[in-house]
């Protein structure tokens, strides 16, 4: 099953020098390939589209401050069931309770700063590309 889901490499990965150690991990997953690719900032417009479910919590205005911090590397991905494998392959939001092997688990500790975003339903998907890529097809 064929699928596409939307990453983006979030400031902290941009800045640690991340972008490619993390890409070619996507890159090295069998049948899996980046169908659209660019390194842009977040305005908060874009942001609140993006993460709007969260607005209210606790967490969410420190999330928009630092995902406004710097550039991020926004990406489509292709390939089999790959909406489910980049969540596995980023692992838990929490980088300390994520397994080592995952992104997340091999470079992360603080729970905002977790490197990675992967959409996590077919739906999220959808809506987050739009956002993103609003031109592709
Ligand atoms: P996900 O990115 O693993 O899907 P979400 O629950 O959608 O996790 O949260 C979005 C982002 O908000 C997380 O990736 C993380 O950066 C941040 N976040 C979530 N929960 C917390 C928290 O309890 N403290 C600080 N930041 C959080």
């Amino acid at each position: 099953m064929s699928q596409r889901t939307l990453v983006l490499l979030k400031p902290d990965a941009v800045r640690r020098g991340l972008i490619g150690e993390i890409i070619g991990r996507i890159e090295r997953k069998a049948g899996w390939t980046i169908a659209a690719l660019e390194m842009r900032e977040l305005d908060q417009d874009t942001l609140e589209q993006h993460y709007g479910e969260h607005k209210g919590k606790p967490f969410y205005e420190p999330l928009m401050g630092f995902m406004a911090s710097g550039p991020v590397v926004a990406l489509v991905v292709e390939g089999e069931r790959v909406i489910e494998g980049l969540r596995t392959l980023a692992g838990p939001t929490d980088p300390i309770a994520a397994a080592p092997g995952s992104i997340r688990g091999d470079f992360g500790t603080i729970v905002r700063e977790n490197l990675i975003h992967a959409s996590d339903s077919e739906e999220s998907a959808q809506r987050e590309m739009k956002i993103f890529f609003p031109g592709l097809v």
